[in-house]
């Protein structure tokens, strides 16, 4: 057996990427177009990510699935493009380790003139990925390279892959607040002890300190963040996701988001960093 694993420079759908290996077998693939994972096999198991088919790979359109970086600015919550500009920017390929137990790869943004001009807020940020076994960590990192506080959103907005979402059950968020996206944003409270998708969904859960984990059928995945305060969960059932040319007729069934999220401005002081992760393990 090798003594480490692997990283290689390689094609996706025309778009350069990073072939991640680590020793016992674990996979995964992340894109340099917005540092965007794209496939995750934990060692022996089965892909956990899930990437539309009809997923649009031109540079100028948010890659549907995997997990895009949604930064500087979660959803509509500011004036920028919907979940910012992070995830349509190519990222630079940073450090790369091979250890017996891992593989890591970083890869790394700093704004352009024009994300200036937009957001004047000058920044540093990285992705790493960490790779091994049974488990991926994700771990973004921004730093305040300006001299006034740089208030930021964001989220890892992660595509789970699921084989019938009406079938999975996300457990872990009994007893929280959400706002519902989905209908009035407003607040509610979650009564039930597991949450099962059979119709749209779009929650954002407030102050999330617990893990998670997803059961899909014989497979179950646990899923935790560190300095992402807010979970959210996302499916856009039928019509929604109708309506959404990168996305299959019947995809929604396939798919759930469960991001690690900050919602709520996070503020950095200058020459200062923040970092939120979001761990998951294939049990
Ligand atoms: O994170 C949930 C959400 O904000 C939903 O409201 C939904 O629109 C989703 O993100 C996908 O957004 P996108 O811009 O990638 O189509």
């Amino acid at each position: 057996m090798a003594t480490t694993g692997t990283i290689e420079s390689v094609e996706l759908h025309g778009l350069p990427a990073l072939a991640l290996t680590s020793r016992d077998g674990a996979r995964a693939v992340v894109g340099l177009f917005g540092a965007q994972v794209l496939s995750w096999q934990p060692a022996g198991g089965k892909e956990w990510l899930y990437l539309s088919d009809r997923a649009i790979f031109d540079r100028n359109t948010p890659i549907r699935g995997g997990v895009p970086v949604c930064f500087p600015q979660f959803a509509g919550l500011g004036p920028l493009a919907k979940h910012g500009f992070a995830r349509l920017r190519p990222w630079a390929p940073g450090q790369q380790r091979l250890e017996p137990d891992f593989t890591l790869a970083s890869l790394q943004l700093a704004p352009t003139p024009t994300d200036l001009a937009a957001w004047p807020h000058p920044f540093e940020a990285e992705l790493t990925i960490s790779l091994g076994g049974d488990r991926l960590d994700l771990e973004l990192e921004v730093r305040n390279t300006g001299e006034a506080p740089l208030a930021f959103t964001g989220a890892l907005h992660t595509y789970l892959r699921v084989a019938e979402v009406e079938e999975a059950t996300l457990t872990g968020l009994h007893g929280l607040t959400y706002l519902n996206c989905a209908t009035d944003g407003q607040a509610r409270r979650e009564t039930g002890d597991v949450l099962r998708v059979d119709q749209e969904v779009d929650r954002i859960y407030r102050h999330v300190a617990r893990p998670l984990l997803l059961r899909d059928g014989n497979r179950a995945l646990g899923i935790r963040a560190e300095g992402f305060p807010d979970v959210v969960v996302w499916n856009p059932w039928e019509e929604r996701c109708a309506a959404l040319a990168d996305m299959p007729r019947n995809g929604f069934r396939h798919m759930l988001c469960v991001e690690a999220a900050a919602t709520e401005p996070v503020t950095i002081a200058p020459g200062e960093d923040w970092w939120g992760r979001q761990t998951l393990v294939a049990l």
